[in-house]
């Protein structure tokens, strides 16, 4: 495991943050293939990020494994095998793990080590970053991979920290694994953590309260055993394959989408949506009508045809009618994929409690009071509640860029990016996946490296003339942000009350789309021209010390 000093000051060429999938790429890249001297930091024990975080009971991949897996490496694609079509959450830990220790990376990391601070000094145009441990790091160049689903919503019900029970966070669950074993169980939030939680715990839990506001359109999974002749197809055509991924608006090569689901019969329609409900993943949402996402006539005919299914799968039909979404459009929140999530409420011992209708008043020494005064009595409550998205991550690290201005200031209103991967006033940092780009509607380990390419490429760039300062022009970020606005204005994501897409889910937190919404192909292609027209947009300048050297 890492090494657990800190030299308290020590200075880089390049700072990372996080050793989830960025992170550990982001090592890889700069020192062994730019031949950069890094240093990593990571709060988490070891590697992982997200998959070292969200351990709770059915945590599991959504996109495909086979293609959410790194495509850097063709030895590493070859060699390893997946046990299943979609992972659980320890099988891509040891995925995780296994990059480590196959490129040497934790030399690299400073694991239980979280970034507090990170300030631009203009005068030697280098970040300083300081740690929770103490440690202050300067370098020229900053890659942050803190992640965009890291930090968990804090919990707003008051009086938590009375209850008796034991309360969890799936964003953030313990390494012994709590039995839920014959004990009164509550949980909070049905989206993707939630759902995925509620389908394990309704197996072991004597009693399964599950408290929903919003309902989801959850679709099957369809996860399997991998299929050896698939497995070997698959590694045979990984190259074609990884190019079809990098083409498609999602990051997976699916290619049966029609244009329209109002241009088709309703037997048709019908037809596509069964197919795609069977074959599972994605497909249903991203890979049947193109105009799902676009037109509200289009999505309600597949937000019909899941509320059918749910009703033939949930035996109480005021249940099955509870369950529907209603109020928001498939797809504005992200769908979550699920197994035997709707069964679960056939069982006598899960209760699903409605708390749109009847909120959540406080948590008790003894468990959930509503707001009509019912009182739920638990032993164990489970907090699925969701994340700060996107910029959560990058905002709680006390970032100050040029002239002193806090991040935090400069997003008040919203993120302000170009190209989601770095902000103007913050030079030479680089944020992996950040608000505004791809990120959650790409295919995230291949988003990922798309970003640390650009990155390091840049920063070869700047290392072959005399310059070594990046940044984006502010009139290039404002048009940026005015494009993904108009973006999501075309889509019905803004419709959602409770997104977090568009960060509906915070109290507080302006309502700003974090997404690009323009799909990975169109913006891949927009970062090559701005990379073709010389860096478009971005200033490139030598700092002082660099010209008088
Ligand atoms: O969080 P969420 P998540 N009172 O924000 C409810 C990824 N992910 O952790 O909708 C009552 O989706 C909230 O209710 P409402 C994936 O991208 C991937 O589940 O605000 N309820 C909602 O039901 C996903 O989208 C996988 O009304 C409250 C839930 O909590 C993202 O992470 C697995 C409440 C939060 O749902 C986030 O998913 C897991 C309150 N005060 C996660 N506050 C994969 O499959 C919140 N809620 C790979």
């Amino acid at each position: 495991m890492a090494a657990s000093t800190t030299t308290a000051r020590t200075t880089h060429d390049v700072l990372i943050i996080g050793a989830g999938f960025a992170g550990l790429y982001a090592v890889h890249k700069f020192r062994d293939q730019l031949g950069l001297d890094v240093l990593a930091f990571d709060a988490a024990g070891d590697v992982g990020g997200t998959w070292y975080w969200n351990r709770y009971p059915g945590a599991r991949v959504d996109i495909e494994s086979v293609h959410y897996s790194y495509s850097f490496d063709e030895d590493l694609q070859q060699e390893w095998h997946w046990t299943e079509k979609f992972c659980a959450q320890p099988e891509i830990l040891s995925y995780l793990g296994h990059v480590a220790d196959r490129f040497d990376l934790r030399r690299s990391i400073r694991f239980n080590t979280r970034v507090t601070g990170l300030t631009w000094d203009d005068d030697a145009a280098e970040w300083e970053l300081r740690t929770d441990r103490g440690g202050v790091h300067r370098a020229k160049y900053v890659i942050s991979g803190a992640g965009t689903l890291s930090v968990p919503k804090k919990p707003e019900f008051p009086g938590v920290e009375d209850f008796r029970g034991e309360v969890y966070l799936t964003g953030n669950w313990p390494h012994d694994e709590p039995s839920f074993e014959g004990r009164r169980v509550g949980i909070i939030g049905v989206g993707s953590s939630g759902i995925q939680a509620i389908s394990e715990l309704a197996k072991t839990a004597g009693h399964l309260t599950v408290f929903q506001r919003t309902p989801n359109y959850a679709t099957p999974i369809g996860n399997e055993p991998t299929d050896p002749a698939e497995e070997a197809a698959n590694k045979a055509g990984y190259r074609r394959i990884r190019e079809a991924s990098r083409n498609h608006f999602l990051g997976v090569p699916y290619t049966d989408v029609q244009p329209s689901a109002l241009a088709v019969s309703a037997e048709e329609r019908r037809r596509v949506f069964d197919d795609r409900w069977n074959r599972g993943g994605f497909r249903l949402f991203i890979d049947a009508f193109g105009d799902i996402l676009f037109d509200k006539a289009a999505n309600d005919t597949a937000a019909d045809y899941i509320r059918d299914r749910i009703r033939e799968r949930v035996h109480d039909p005021a249940t099955a009618e509870l369950l529907c979404p209603t109020d928001y459009p498939y797809g504005t929140k992200r769908p979550p994929l699920e197994t035997d999530y709707y069964e679960a409420y056939n069982r006598d011992d899960v209760e699903l409690v409605d708390v749109k209708a009847n909120p959540v008043a406080e948590i008790t020494p003894r468990g959930v009071r509503l707001a009509d005064g019912t009182e739920h009595e638990l032993d164990c409550l489970v907090l699925a509640t969701g994340f700060d998205a996107c910029t959560g991550p990058l905002l709680a690290m006390n970032i100050v860029g040029r002239d002193g201005l806090a991040l935090t200031e400069h997003w008040a209103d919203g993120p302000q990016t170009y190209l989601g991967l770095m902000s103007a006033g913050f030079p030479n940092l680089f944020m992996i996946t950040g608000p505004q780009s791809p990120s959650v509607l790409y295919n995230m380990p291949l988003a990922i490296e798309d970003h640390v390419d650009f990155a390091a490429d840049a920063i070869a760039h700047l290392r072959q003339s005399t310059l070594d300062v990046i940044e984006p022009e502010a009139d290039a970020e404002r048009a940026w942000v005015e494009h993904t606005n108009e973006l999501a204005q075309a889509t019905l994501l803004p419709t959602s009350p409770t997104s977090w897409y568009m960060g509906a889910n915070i109290p507080g937190k302006p309502r700003r789309v974090l997404v690009y919404l323009g799909g990975a192909p169109a913006y891949r292609a927009k970062c090559a021209e701005i990379v073709h027209n010389g860096y478009q947009g971005f200033r490139l300048t030598g700092s002082a010390a660099l010209v008088t050297a």
